[in-house]
C-alpha cells in the first residue's frame, strides 16, 4: 500500500513537472511541421524532398527523412545589408506530371516571435516534378538594420500534391528541414568621404572654405559599414587642375589598420601644400579597390558605390573688394572675369565680396 502511495505521489510530481515545462516551452517553440501523409513524402512519386541546400560556402546535403531540424549543427550564415546566394536542391521520387512543380518556401523568423509570418517568406520559383534532382539559386537578402544573431529559419519543399500551400506548420507529401542560422551585420563598407585640410603645425583640421596657406593634404578614409574593416587597398593622386600634373607621385597602397565600423582615419597624401594661389586650385582624386576589402567577419565591400572621391581645394578669397581688368593693383587683382570663376569655382569666399571691374577693360 505504502508502495502504491508513493508510486501514485511521484506519478502526481512528474505529471506537475510535466506540466510545468510544457507551460516554459509552449510559448517559445516554433510550429511542428504536422504531417497528413506521414512516411510517403519520401518514397511516393509525388514526394518531395531536399537534396541539399548552400549558403556561401556552407552545403548541407540531406537525405529525405520527412521532417529535421538541423538546430546550429550546419553553420549556415547571412549577411545583413546585401544579396546572400543561396542554392537548393530538390526532387520528386519519381516522374509526377499531375503538378507544375515543386513549390519551395522558405521562412526566416526575422522579428524572433516563434512564427513564421507571411512577411518572413521567401518563396523562390519551384523546381519540376520529374523525379530527378534540379536545382535553384536565389538571394537572401536581411535588412541592414537586423540584430545580428541567431535566427531560426525553415526550408519547406511542398509536396505537389499540396499546391503552392505557403502554410509553415503544415506539410504534406513535403520535407521541412528546421535550421538556426547566424545573421552577421553587414560587410564593412570602405569610402573616401573627404578631402582631409589641416594644419602642419598641431594637426588641427581646417574647415572649408580653407582660408590662404601651408596645409598637410590627405583624405578622410571611413567605414561606414556597421562591422569592422581590417584592410583594403586604394590609389590616391594631387595633381593641379591648371595642367593635371602631378604634385606628388601618385599613390597605390594598401591600409591595414583596423577601422571599427562607423569609425574612420585621415590618409596623409602631402605635406605642407602651398594653398595661396587662387588660380592654382588642387584635384585630389581617391578611388578603393573593392575586391581588396577585408573585413572582421569576411571580406568584400557592403558598397562599392562609394568607393571614388574627386575633390578640389583652393584658397578661398577674404571678404571684401575686389579689381578685375586694367592694371594690376597690390592686392585683391584678377586679369580677367574667367579667373574669378577659377577662384569662385574651386577655393570660395570667406566673406562678403565686391568685384569691381576697371572700365573698359573687357567691352571697349
Ligand atoms: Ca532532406
Ligand atoms: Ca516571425
Ligand atoms: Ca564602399
Amino acid at each position: 500500500m505504502r508502495n502504491i502511495l508513493r508510486l501514485c505521489l511521484s506519478t502526481v510530481a512528474l505529471l506537475v513537472a510535466g506540466l510545468f515545462s510544457t507551460t516554459q516551452t509552449s510559448n517559445a517553440q516554433w510550429c511542428y511541421p504536422s504531417y497528413t501523409e506521414w512516411g510517403y513524402a519520401c518514397n511516393q512519386p509525388y514526394g518531395a524532398s531536399w537534396t541539399e541546400i548552400t549558403i556561401g560556402s556552407v552545403t548541407n546535403a540531406t537525405g529525405c527523412s520527412g521532417y529535421t531540424d538541423y538546430g546550429t549543427s550546419v553553420p549556415f550564415r547571412l549577411f545583413a545589408g546585401m544579396p546572400n546566394t543561396v542554392t537548393v536542391k530538390a526532387k520528386t521520387f519519381g516522374d509526377w506530371p499531375y503538378s507544375a512543380e515543386i513549390p519551395l518556401n522558405i521562412w526566416i523568423d526575422y522579428n524572433r516571435n516563434f512564427n513564421f509570418d507571411a512577411n518572413e517568406l521567401i518563396n523562390p520559383p519551384g523546381l519540376p516534378c520529374n523525379g530527378t534532382i534540379n536545382s535553384r539559386t536565389f538571394t537572401i537578402s536581411p535588412v541592414a538594420s537586423l540584430t545580428p544573431g541567431m535566427y531560426k529559419a525553415r526550408f519547406k519543399a511542398v509536396g505537389p500534391p499540396e499546391g503552392n500551400s505557403q502554410a509553415p506548420c503544415y506539410s504534406y507529401y513535403g520535407e521541412v528541414e528546421d535550421y538556426m542560422i547566424e545573421i552577421l551585420p553587414p560587410l564593412s563598407d570602405p569610402s573616401p568621404i573627404a578631402v582631409s585640410i589641416t594644419n602642419p603645425g598641431d594637426g588641427s583640421a581646417v574647415p572649408s572654405p580653407v582660408p590662404q596657406g601651408q596645409y598637410n593634404v590627405g583624405f578622410t578614409l571611413a567605414n561606414l559599414g556597421s562591422s569592422g574593416m581590417t584592410e583594403c587597398q586604394y590609389t590616391a593622386s594631387v595633381t593641379r587642375v591648371s595642367d593635371g600634373s602631378n604634385v606628388v607621385p601618385p599613390v597605390s597602397a594598401t591600409y591595414a589598420t583596423p577601422i571599427a565600423g562607423g569609425g574612420s582615419a585621415i590618409i596623409p597624401l602631402v605635406s605642407n601644400l602651398d594653398i595661396t594661389n587662387p588660380l592654382t586650385p588642387y584635384r585630389i582624386q581617391v578611388s578603393i579597390n573593392a575586391a581588396s576589402v577585408k573585413g572582421q567577419f569576411a571580406n568584400g565591400d557592403n558598397n562599392p558605390n562609394n568607393n571614388t572621391l574627386d575633390a578640389f581645394v583652393g584658397p578661398a578669397l577674404s571678404g571684401g573688394e575686389y579689381w578685375v581688368g586694367g592694371t594690376q593693383t597690390p592686392t585683391n587683382w584678377f586679369s580677367n572675369p574667367n579667373s574669378v570663376a577659377i577662384a569662385l569655382t574651386f577655393g570660395g569666399i570667406l566673406g562678403p565680396e565686391t568685384f569691381m571691374f576697371v572700365p573698359n577693360s573687357f567691352y571697349p
